[in-house]
C-alpha cells in the first residue's frame, strides 16, 4: 500500500511531509512525498517559507502519479495560489481517496496559507477532498462560523464530501472530534493530553489517509486516528528549546508480528491454509498472564476468494483463542512466545515429522463434560495435557462434533514461526 503526501518540508521533522513518512512507516504503509514549500523552522519559531516553483511541482507529481500505484493521497501545506492550481489541475481526474488537511497557521504563529490564496483554496482544493480535517481555528476561517455542526455544513456546501472538525470541543480532560459525513453526524471523544506540541494534526489527518486507503470506515478511521494522535502526544519529545515534537515508535514487537504477517499474506495460495474459523498470528509479552498480554489481530487473518486480508488491527488482546494457546505453552516454556493458526491436513504434520519438529497432538473428544462448558477451556486443557519434556513446535487436534480440527504452529517470536512454515511447504 502507497500514500502520497503532498505538503511543506519541515526540517524538523515535527510536521509537513516528514512527519507524515513517519505515520505512514508506523502504519506500515509506503510514502511518497512532494514538495509545495520549503519551511525553515524549528520548535520556536518559523524563520522562511518558500515555494518551490510550478514546474517542480509539476514534474514532482507527475514522477509519483505515473509510475505508482497510489491509494490515498494527503494534502497539507500549499500556501499559495500558483501551488493550488497546480495541485488541482492534477488531482482533478485522480480516482483515489484524497484527505486535505488545511495548514492555515503554524503552531508557532506562522502564516502557511497567504490569506490572498484562501478564496482559491476554498474553490479548488476543498472540492478535492473526500475527508477534510480542520481544527477547530481552521473551520472557522475556511466557514466564518464557530458553531461546529454549522461550519462543518458550510464546508460541506463548498465541496469536502466528509468534514472532521478536530478538537471540536474539550472538557473534563475529554477532547471531541465533530464528523459530519454525507448523511450523517457525529461526535467521537477521547482523552486529552494537555501538551503544546508540534505534529499532532499532521499526524491525524496521515493516519486518516492510511486507513481510507484500506478501506476502513470514516468512523473507525476516527478512533485509530484518535488513538494514535494520543500515543504520539504522549511519548511527544521535548529535543528542542521550544514545545514538544510528537514522536510514535511503533513497539518492536508491533513490528515484527506485522512483519511476519505480510509475510506470510504474500505466500502463495496461502488461502488453502486458512481455515473456516479464520488465522490468528499472536505474540506474547515475556510471561503472559492473560490474553490482554498477547498481541493478535482484533479480526483475525480472513480469507476472502483466492485472498487473505488483514481484518482488524494488531492489539493486545486480539486473540483469545489462539492467544489462550500460547499462554498455556508459556507456562512451561517462557521461551515460546509466539503462535499461528492454519487448517489440519495430514501432509503437513508429516512435513513437519519429516523436518523433525517437535508435533503433539490432543483428542478434543476426550475433554472432560464440566470443561467443555467453559469458554476457550478446551485449549488450555488440550495443550497442558500434551505438553511433554521439550517446547513443541506444532500442537495439532482432529476436531470433534460440530468442532473443526487445527493445527497450532509455535515458535519464540513470530519470524521463527514463518521459518518453520516455510519447512512445512504449506499450500502446496
Ligand atoms: O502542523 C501543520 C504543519 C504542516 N506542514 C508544515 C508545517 C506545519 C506547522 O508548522 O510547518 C510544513
Amino acid at each position: 500500500m502507497n500514500i502520497l503526501s503532498i505538503g511543506g518540508s519541515d526540517p524538523s521533522a515535527g510536521a509537513g511531509i516528514q512527519s507524515d513518512i513517519k505515520t505512514f512507516s508506523n502504519h506500515n504503509v509506503y510514502g511518497f512525498t512532494v514538495v509545495t514549500a520549503i519551511t525553515s523552522q524549528n520548535t520556536k519559531n518559523v524563520t522562511s517559507i518558500e515555494p518551490v516553483s510550478t514546474k517542480s511541482l509539476k514534474t514532482q507529481l507527475d514522477s509519483i502519479l505515473s509510475d505508482f500505484q497510489v491509494d490515498a493521497i494527503k494534502i497539507g501545506m500549499v500556501y499559495n495560489s500558483q501551488i493550488i492550481k497546480v495541485i488541482n489541475s492534477k488531482l482533478q481526474r485522480v480516482k483515489v481517496p484524497i484527505i486535505v488537511d488545511p495548514i492555515i497557521k503554524s503552531t508557532t504563529g506562522a502564516i502557511l496559507l497567504k490569506k490572498n490564496a484562501q478564496r482559491d483554496y476554498k474553490k479548488m482544493i476543498i472540492p478535492l477532498a473526500d475527508i477534510i480535517t480542520p481544527n477547530r481555528y481552521e473551520a472557522k476561517v475556511l466557514s466564518g462560523l464557530s458553531n461546529a455542526s454549522k461550519s462543518a455544513k458550510k464546508i460541506q456546501s463548498i465541496g469536502a464530501k466528509c468534514v472532521i472538525i478536530t478538537g471540536a470541543t474539550s472538557s473534563n480532560g475529554k477532547i471531541s472530534d465533530f464528523v459530519l459525513e454525507e448523511k450523517k453526524e457525529y461526535v467521537i471523544s477521547g482523552k486529552k493530553i494537555p501538551i503544546k506540541n508540534h505534529g499532532s494534526g499532521c499526524n491525524y489527518s496521515a493516519s486518516i489517509a492510511v486507513s481510507l486507503a484500506k478501506g476502513k470506515t470514516i468512523q473507525n478511521a476516527v478512533k485509530i486516528a484518535k488513538n494514535y494522535v494520543y500515543q504520539s502526544i504522549k511519548h511527544s519529545k521535548k529535543i528542542g528549546k521550544g514545545v514538544n515534537i510528537t514522536h510514535k515508535n511503533i513497539s518492536s514487537e508491533v513490528k515484527e508480528l506485522s512483519d511476519s504477517i505480510n509475510y506470510f499474506k504474500q505466500i502463495k495460495n496461502i488461502y488453502k491454509v486458512i481455515p473456516e474459523c479464520q488465522t490468528n498470528f499472536v505474540f506474547a509479552k515475556k510471561n503472559p498472564k492473560s490474553v490482554m498480554d498477547v498481541l493478535g489481530i482484533s479480526g483475525r487473518l480472513v480469507k476472502s476468494g483466492k485472498e487473505v486480508l488483514t481484518a482488524g488491527e494488531i492489539v493486545y488482546g486480539g486473540s483469545q483463542h489462539v492467544g489462550t494457546a500460547v499462554i498455556q505453552v508459556s507456562k512451561k516454556f517462557p521461551e515460546i512466545r509466539s503462535s499461528l493458526n492454519i487448517k489440519y491436513d495430514p501432509k503437513i504434520i508429516s512435513n513437519a515429522k519429516k523436518s523433525n519438529f517437535t508435533v503433539l497432538n490432543y483428542d478434543r473428544s476426550k475433554e472432560p463434560k464440566k470443561l467443555k462448558q467453559k469458554e476457550n477451556s478446551s485449549i488450555s486443557w488440550g495443550i497442558s495435557n500434551c505438553l511433554n519434556s521439550k517446547p513443541p513446535d506444532i500442537i495439532y487436534h482432529k476436531g470433534d462434533i460440530g468442532k473443526e480440527p487445527m493445527i497450532l504452529i509455535f515458535g519464540n517470536k513470530p519470524s521463527e514461526i514463518m521459518q518453520k512454515v516455510s519447512k512445512l511447504r504449506l499450500a502446496h
